[in-house]
């Protein structure tokens, strides 16, 4: 039978018999073998991790549910997160499982319309603050230490707790880790708690391989790769138009730790990336998802990539949560009379 997270890799989280069983049944998604990207790149054994398949159709989920069981442990009523769209969503949805109030704010005109629409469908408060999600999270962090709120970013370390169970489905589905693990860097919570996962496993002796963690930012929002707090972050991927990352540290330790890296991949890459993802392999993953993938692409052609080795691409979110980000790049839909002669002509049947 499926089970949710707190479920199914309970002695792995800070969890007892006075945590709440919450649960949308979040976790255990598919890891689907690459059939065609894999074999045009040369790598053999090429894997999509699909987070997009979590309740509310996004890798937060995992950590989502830790943060709100834990909160409600302690007594808070009321759940608070600053967020580029999918933290909103998943924390609103939680939220209304439980009968909580969630308060969620985002960057006013930058997130996805399907995620805001997730989140008020959820029966959040949805306020836009005026302003870039890093200012969003300042201000929340600000809220949070002074008002009777429980703050669910990924700064709480319940949330990264959450996610590492992600590291350890992957190790569970291959039998070992793979030596590549690449995936997007926003606010680096998730590079942070891979790589947490992964050392947790290899330390029990689950795994003996420990990969490379390899991060994927956008060429407008690179602060990690630049060094430097980018102030007004722009990407066509909404998701990680973040300049000043909460999990900074974590993600370069995670980088250095695994002998991985953390690059720069461009809004055309991002979207070339996604058509390909989804006309090459029937998945559908929204632009943020897609960096990593271009990273690898561009790795991949450079020869840096062994042809042996193991692959494992994050799709952190559903195509469906973005889909007007995608839909510049195909072919719009050709309007017809409907008769079978006109059809069979237009497609030079
Ligand atoms: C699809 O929802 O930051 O590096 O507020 O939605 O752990 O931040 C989302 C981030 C990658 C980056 N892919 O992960 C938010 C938010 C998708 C995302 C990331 C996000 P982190």
């Amino acid at each position: 039978m499926r089970v949710g997270v707190l479920e199914r890799y309970r002695e792995w989280l800070p969890v007892d018999e006075r945590t709440p069983p919450v649960s949308l049944l979040e976790g255990s998604t598919p890891l689907v073998p690459s059939r065609n990207i894999g074999p045009a790149l040369g790598l053999e054994r090429l894997y999509f991790k699909c987070e997009g398949l979590n309740p509310t159709g996004s890798f937060k989920d995992r950590g989502m549910v830790v943060a709100v069981a834990k909160a409600m442990e302690e007594g808070a009523r009321v759940l608070v997160c600053a967020s580029t769209g999918n933290t909103s969503a998943s924390a609103a949805a939680y939220a209304a499982s439980q009968r909580l109030r969630a308060i969620v704010v985002v960057p006013a005109g930058e997130i996805a319309m399907n995620k805001l629409s997730q989140a008020l469908m959820y029966g959040a408060k949805v306020v836009a603050l005026r302003g870039n999600f890093d200012e969003a999270l300042r201000t929340v962090r600000e809220l949070a230490a002074h008002y009777p709120v429980a703050l669910v970013n990924s700064v709480n370390p319940y949330r990264l707790e959450g996610q590492k169970t992600a590291a350890f489905e992957i190790v569970d589905a291959l039998g070992d880790a793979p030596d590549y693990l690449v995936l997007p860097v926003g606010n680096a919570g998730n590079i942070t708690a891979y790589w947490k996962g992964f050392r947790e496993y290899h330390q029990a002796g689950r795994c003996r391989v420990l990969p490379r963690m390899v991060g994927a930012q956008a060429e407008g929002a690179a602060p990690i790769v630049q060094g430097r707090v980018v102030e007004q972050p722009r990407t066509v991927a909404s998701a990680i138009r973040i300049g000043n990352p909460a999990s900074w540290e974590g993600a370069t330790t995670a980088r250095d730790q695994s002998g991985g890296l953390i690059d720069a991949v461009t809004d055309t890459e991002i979207l070339q990336a996604q058509v390909l993802l989804a006309s090459s392999e029937g998945l559908f993953a929204e632009p943020a998802s897609c960096a990593p993938l271009a990273l690898l692409v561009r790795l991949a052609r450079q020869g840096r990539i062994d042809a042996q080795s193991t692959t494992v691409v994050v799709l952190t979110g559903n195509g469906l949560k973005d889909p007007d980000a995608a839909l510049g790049n195909v072919e719009p839909p050709v309007e017809l009379d409907g008769d079978a002669r006109a059809l069979a002509k237009a497609l030079k049947l």
